[in-house]
């Protein structure tokens, strides 16, 4: 199964209905004038944010999106009906591009944000129009205007503000499945997990957190060996980094060293990201305190960063380590949410926390 975070889709809007040329014919009024409406206005194509979808797999099967045609203009100057506008539901979080250009359209953050990509076309101006003390009885009439057509790339990045790092087969999933309600597959070998998963833990205040169990990353995953660039870009607007480590592995230094000198290469500001790092599966060193102790000193003085001793199996040391991840998200605070006018100008803010509105089969019980 592929994850589908981006996609191409084809949109057209209305045409505008045609002007219509008519004239008025009653009862004892010999030449009655222009009586030929307008046309409708073709429906636009807007797209809207909405919480219930996560995913943009919904365009695996459909691409093309069109709106209604306006109705042609009537006689005795009615107006053709206006096309209906096409709405098309997105995730939060997704990004809209001109798919030719790669021209920014759009970001749809918040649930109801709409961004129109493609106008309906004017109606046509019925022959009524023209009528002047020149003309007392135009044949002219305009034409509807053709709708936008265009090719729009939407692109999702991950809304997680936790997500979890680390080797194949660290035991991410298995924490994330301990820690909410997300059970994603485990086994014991590498790359059991080809997609992020999402799930929901939630703070001690009542709120939820999005943490995303990301697939394990490889050396040379920058250069997106292992996929890693597609799940190195998923974590680009996580606010902070939880970093998983085989605690029975050889070399769990290594290990640390890895996956962080991959961060550092992909850029992105993903190195600064605030990280807390957690040394897994001490069930199976449990007789090895000494160790223990050594490898939680050693991370700390590389990392500069909070060290825990967990099992995600059997579930010890979670209780700290989330306490220092909601610490740790208190001290950098999403940003503000004072979000530009996007219809007129779009902007992308470059380090931008989006908001996942927390779906109610992922949470923590
Ligand atoms: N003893 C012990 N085993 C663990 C622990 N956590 C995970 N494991 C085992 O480690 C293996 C890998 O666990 P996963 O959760 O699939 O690892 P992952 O990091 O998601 O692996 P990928 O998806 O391949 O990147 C499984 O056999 C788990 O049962 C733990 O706390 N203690
Ligand atoms: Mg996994």
């Amino acid at each position: 199964m592929q994850f589908i975070d981006h996609a191409e889709i084809e949109v057209l809007a209305g045409d505008g209905g045609d002007g219509m040329v008519a004239f008025r014919r009653e009862k004892y009024v010999p030449a009655g004038g222009p009586a030929g409406g307008n046309g409708g206005h073709g429906g636009s194509v807007i797209l809207v944010a909405v919480e219930h979808l996560q995913t943009l797999l919904d365009f695996r099967y459909a691409h093309i999106f069109k709106a209604d045609k306006g109705q042609r203009g009537g006689s005795k100057n009615r107006t053709g009906a206006s096309g209906s506008d096409r709405l098309i539901e997105v995730p939060c979080g997704t990004v809209v591009y001109e798919a030719e250009t790669g021209d920014l359209l759009g970001d749809l953050v918040h649930p109801g944000q709409t961004l129109c990509i493609a106008k309906g076309g004017k109606g046509g101006l019925g022959n009524r129009h023209f009528l002047s003390n020149r003309n007392r009885a135009p044949e002219q009439a305009l034409p509807g205007l053709p709708g936008e057509h265009c090719l729009i790339r939407l692109e999702l990045k991950l809304l997680a503000d936790v997500g979890i790092i680390g080797l194949p087969n660290a035991g991410k999933s298995t924490l994330i499945s301990s820690l909410s309600a997300a059970r994603p597959k485990v086994a014991n070998y590498p790359f059991t997990t080809l997609v992020p998963n999402l799930g929901v833990v939630r703070k001690p205040t009542g709120d939820g957190v999005v943490f995303a169990d990301i697939p394990g990353l490889i050396e040379g995953a920058h250069e997106g060996i292992g996929l890693g660039h597609e799940f190195l870009r998923h974590i680009e607007r996580t606010r902070l980094l939880l970093h998983l480590i085989d605690g029975t592995e050889d070399d769990p230094v290594a290990a640390y060293k890895t996956i962080q000198m991959e961060l550092e290469a992909y850029g992105h500001g993903l190195s600064d990201r605030p990280q807390i790092i957690a040394i897994n599966k001490i069930d199976a060193l449990a007789t090895d305190l000494e160790r223990q102790q050594q490898l939680v000193n050693q991370l700390q003085e590389l990392s500069g960063c909070p060290v825990h001793l967990i099992s995600a199996v059997a579930q010890t040391g979670l209780t700290g380590l989330l306490q220092d991840i909601w610490t740790g998200l208190e001290s950098h605070p999403a940003p503000s949410s004072t979000e530009p006018d996007l219809e007129s100008e779009p902007v992308v803010k470059p380090d931008n926390r989006l908001e996942l509105p927390i779906s109610s089969t992922t949470q923590q019980s």
